[in-house]
């Protein structure tokens, strides 16, 4: 009898003690890990989107690891995935800063059964299993034409100022603007796309891109950077310069950066979605690939918590994605209660 009392007390505390290392779960430095990896360091928008993603995976018991290289290239983040697979993370959600580029090494993640997919910036079908989708790019590039053209009273000169000339979500909203543009050329006929200059998602490079920009084009009118980092530098060039009411700054901006521009009429209005959410979206659908309840395959369904109820649904580029909702405007009515959020 005491002899069953003993190997049974044992097996119970064996168990106790290997549980959740089989559990894959709650030992510390065992716990499942969840990578997200964002285009470059320094940028605000960024560290909200990894914000939202670290909140969800942490809220599920995960380990979250926030990576971006401090150049938003895509070497640089072939390097940081290549570390990411040796640490056998169960997945990888990436902002990507090529669409093509990172193919091989996600293809290699996916091979080795790491939950691959991508946000805010996508890479090509291949080498994803789903998109999250911030929202629609066609109606995000057909918004700002419309905002510069208001902006500008229907005629003259304006320019874009863009991230990285590889970035594959600025690419893709820029096109949009020229399709804009092309499909509704009467309207536009005295609206000019003088250039699209890009300022790399770093402060100083935007900065002195504005500037060439203002150079260049002495009658511009209008700069529309549908980047958080290019929109901030621009409206401060503006502001700097005294060129309030002469140019006038469009695009995609954080209040948080944003609310002293928009208050001093440098830019008008804006737009932009929530980026924590774009993060709290990602986490949750890391953890529901990982756990097998979706393969990111059109017409899956599941609940991202708080933020509701989501599909797969087939992307304009033949991949799939989930979209997240649609651009907000932000203008002086409703800066001040956005600025203290993102
Ligand atoms: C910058 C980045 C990001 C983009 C926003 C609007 O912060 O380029 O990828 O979504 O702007």
């Amino acid at each position: 009898m005491k002899k069953i009392v003993v190997s049974v007390l044992c097996v119970l505390m064996l168990t106790v003690v290997l549980s959740p290392i089989f559990a894959g779960g709650t030992k510390e430095g065992s716990k499942e890990k969840h990578a997200f990896v964002f285009k470059n360091t320094g940028n605000p928008y960024g560290e909200k989107q990894m914000e939202g993603f670290k909140e969800i995976i942490e809220e599920h018991g995960f380990e979250a690891i926030l990576r971006a290289p401090e150049q938003p290239t895509a070497e640089a983040q072939i390097q940081i995935i290549e570390q990411l697979i040796a640490q056998k993370v169960k997945s990888i959600c990436v902002t990507a800063n090529d669409y093509d580029a990172l193919q091989p090494v996600l293809i290699k993640a996916m091979n080795m059964g790491i939950k691959v997919t991508a946000a805010d910036s996508n890479v090509n079908p291949a080498s994803r299993m789903t998109f999250i989708n911030q929202a629609d790019p066609e109606l995000i590039g057909r918004t700002l034409v419309r905002a510069a053209y208001d902006l500008s009273g229907g005629s003259g000169d304006f320019a874009i100022l863009s991230a990285t000339s590889q970035a594959s979500n600025q690419n893709l909203w820029i096109e949009w603007m020229k399709k804009e543009l092309t499909e509704n050329s009467a309207k536009y006929r005295n609206l000019k796309l003088v250039k699209v200059a890009y300022g790399d998602d770093l402060r100083d490079k935007s900065v002195s891109e504005t500037e060439a920009l203002l150079r260049t084009f002495p009658q511009l009118k209008c700069i529309v950077a549908p980047t958080t980092v290019g929109i901030a530098a621009a409206a401060k060039v503006i502001s700097d310069k005294g060129l309030t009411g002469r140019v006038a700054i469009t695009g995609l901006g954080l209040p948080s950066e944003m609310a002293e521009y928009i208050d001093n009429g440098s830019c008008p209005y804006m737009y932009l979605w929530n980026p924590i959410d774009v993060g709290k979206l990602a986490g949750y659908i890391s953890i529901v690939l990982s756990s097998g309840k979706i393969t990111g395959k059109v017409g899956e369904n599941f609940s991202a918590g708080k933020l509701g109820n989501f599909s797969v649904t087939k992307a304009s580029d033949g991949g799939t994605e989930v979209l997240l909702g649609s651009p907000f405007k932000f203008d002086k009515a409703n800066i001040n209660e956005w600025k203290t959020v993102y």
